[in-house]
């Protein structure tokens, strides 16, 4: 299979869907029925992870999925302890937002040397979480504070010192159900300042929000939250996606 790093830079000017699961959240006649939708509607990534997994369901979750279709599967972990080597890559976050250590390098020293011997993608992801207007669980859990939604300048700044630091991603996230997404602002001053492919995720609820991150400059988009509640958000969004220019 073409590395996951590849398939998500090879067309620069593509936009690209991550559907992100959170496996505690899905039955698995539930997972089965989301797996067909987002085939049919050509889904590029699934995302798996949360900041808090209750179950261990993670590989089994995994599993179903690559039984069940193609779609690459990549890691959006909360936690060293949340990874599974049957998945296709990982998104190795660093918050760079934030200045709790652990998140910066101290969680990544730990999987370090399990990550050495699995033949999953890693992929280093400067993770930004920008304020949503409420506190987020990923706020919370990662003990660090978001950078402010209006300053664009903090969030600019960060996202280049992460691209020359050598991090091939930037992922910049409002935290899962967040009330507002990133600002279009932000996203668009962002996307000015890198050359790395930019992630957007966190309240994005409707095929509006999503063209919105898209032509504003993100070239993934990540849903999670609004395609629990309803998963005819999946071939609303996708056909959104797939018409931007
Ligand atoms: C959360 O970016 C992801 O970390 C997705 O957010 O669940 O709000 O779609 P939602």
């Amino acid at each position: 299979m073409m590395k996951i790093y590849e398939s998500i830079t090879n067309d620069k000017k593509k936009k690209q869907f991550a559907v992100l699961i959170d496996p505690d959240n899905y039955t698995e006649d539930g997972l089965i029925s989301l797996i067909k939708t987002a085939v049919d509607n050509k889904v590029d990534f699934f995302f798996i992870g949360g900041s808090l997994l209750m179950n261990q369901k993670n590989d089994d979750c995994i599993r179903l999925i690559k039984r069940n279709c193609r779609i690459p599967v990549i890691l959006f972990p909360g936690d060293s302890f949340h990874i599974s080597d049957n998945a296709d890559a990982i998104l190795f976050l660093s918050l760079i937002s934030g200045r709790n250590p652990e998140m910066l390098i101290g969680k990544h020293v730990i999987a370090a040397p399990h990550l050495k011997n699995t033949s999953m993608d890693i992929i280093p992801t400067g993770y930004m979480l920008i304020d949503s207007g409420k506190p987020t669980t990923v706020q919370y859990m990662s003990n660090t504070c978001p950078i402010p939604a209006a300053k664009n300048d903090i969030a600019v700044c960060t996202a280049m010192a992460g691209e020359m630091l050598g991090m091939k991603l930037i992922y910049m996230d409002a935290g899962s159900g967040a009330e507002n997404h990133v600002p279009e602002s932000m996203i668009r001053k962002v996307k000015e300042s890198i050359s790395v492919p930019l992630i957007i995720g966190g309240g994005i609820d409707s095929p509006e929000k999503a063209k919105i991150c898209c032509e504003a400059g993100a070239d993934i988009v990540v849903v999670g939250n609004a395609i629990e509640k309803n998963t005819n958000l999946i071939p609303e969004i996708s056909e959104t996606i797939r018409n931007i220019e």
